[in-house]
């Protein structure tokens, strides 16, 4: 549904070094990324690129894990046992990318539990959609059209990541969220081809999903303080509000096709542009709520400590598991 140019801005620009044997590694590892060619885990990397990497993967593999939430909630109460199944399939599709993320995560030296720990103390973030409530069935179209169809946008880029294993997990995972964008799409179609109140449901989830979605994409380019060293780097390769125009342009004639309303009076194509300009949006809320003051912070964060807690003993159970299994291969090996 969405394809998109992936030029990379600029070009890179090379980086600080504070001695002259890190000036020499980072001389490798400017050319690498030059010649637009993949870093690998045990490549010469300087350390803020790792860095950036483990913030941007860890933020990424919990907005997986925590995006489960939202649409959880549902899974008892779907309107069919296909929509059931479907919804079931969806959410654990999200913890698989979770785990995909983390695995990524890992080969630059950061332990998921280390990961875990931050997410759990609430050092760290993840994506600012997932901390909105989901009051009605429409809200699991809104979600798959609009929210995995950002997703989509943002993703698909970072298929051509330069760190190897986070690009490599993003090829799988856009793959999965386009069929996750699709069956909300088919939500929501449903809805709109239904009774009057089905869809006055379908647009009322337009309603409230709408500017949290547009905020997903992150602040604007003039704000974000990541994005420049990051495309430098070769990692971000279109910016948050390149991303965000492609996502509007891309998304008013699907809400055309339904026959809802997208809630922006700002709203209008733009012939000299050739796109869809829009109406402000509110950064001080989505700064509220990346800031922990959203309307599902605290409960999101409290459902993943009590989960995490709850699953102790499958842990436990998996590494006794698999250190019995090592035993038994190894004493098989020497019995041989
Ligand atoms: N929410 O300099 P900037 C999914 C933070 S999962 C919270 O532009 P950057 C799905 C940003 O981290 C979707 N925080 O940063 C799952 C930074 O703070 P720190 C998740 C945000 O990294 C289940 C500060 O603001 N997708 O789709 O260059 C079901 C300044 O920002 C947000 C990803 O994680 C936000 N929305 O660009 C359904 C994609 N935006 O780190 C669907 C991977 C910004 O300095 N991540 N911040 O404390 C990225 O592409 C980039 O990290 C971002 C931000 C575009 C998100």
């Amino acid at each position: 549904m969405y394809t998109q140019a992936m030029d990379i801005p600029g070009g890179p620009k090379a980086v600080a070094a504070a001695t002259p044997e890190e000036a020499a590694r980072n001389s490798a590892f400017d050319a690498r990324i030059a010649a637009d060619l993949k870093i690998e885990p045990r490549d010469v990397m300087p350390e803020a690129y790792r860095k950036t990497l483990v913030r941007q993967i860890s933020q990424h593999a919990h907005s997986e894990v925590v995006g489960m939430l939202p649409e959880g909630n549902w899974i008892t109460r779907a309107p069919s046992l296909k929509r059931k199944a479907i919804l079931l399939a969806k959410v654990q599709d999200e913890g698989g990318h979770g785990l995909y993320l983390y695995a990524a995560a890992e080969t630059l030296g950061t332990s998921r539990d280390q990961m875990v720990d931050a997410l759990l103390a609430g050092r760290a973030k993840y994506s600012s959609i997932f901390n909105y409530p989901t009051l009605t069935w429409a809200d699991m179209g809104a979600i798959g059209w609009l929210v995995d169809g950002a997703a989509i946008m943002n993703q698909i880029p970072l298929c051509r990541c330069s760190y190897g294993p986070y690009a490599r997990a993003m090829i799988r995972i856009c793959k999965e969220e386009s069929f996750h964008q699709r069956q909300g799409f088919d939500i929501m179609l449903s809805l709109c081809k239904g009774t009057a109140a089905q869809k006055e449901m379908a647009q009322d989830a337009l309603n409230r999903w709408w500017w949290p979605v547009v905020q997903m994409f992150g602040p604007p380019d003039k704000d974000s303080v990541h994005s420049g060293q990051s495309a430098a780097w070769g990692i971000k390769r279109i910016s948050n509000d390149d991303l965000r125009q492609k996502f509007i342009d891309a998304t008013v004639p699907q809400a055309e096709l339904l026959g809802i309303t997208i809630p922006d009076p700002g709203l209008k194509w733009n012939e000299e542009r050739g796109h869809y300009d829009y109406g402000a949006i509110d950064w001080d809320e989505f700064w509220r709520v990346v800031n922990g003051d959203g309307p599902c912070n605290r409960e999101r964060l409290a459902t993943r400590i009590e989960a995490h807690a709850e699953g102790a003993w499958v842990r436990e159970a998996a590494t006794a598991y698999a250190e019995k299994a090592a035993a038994r291969e190894l004493a098989g090996k020497r019995a041989a």
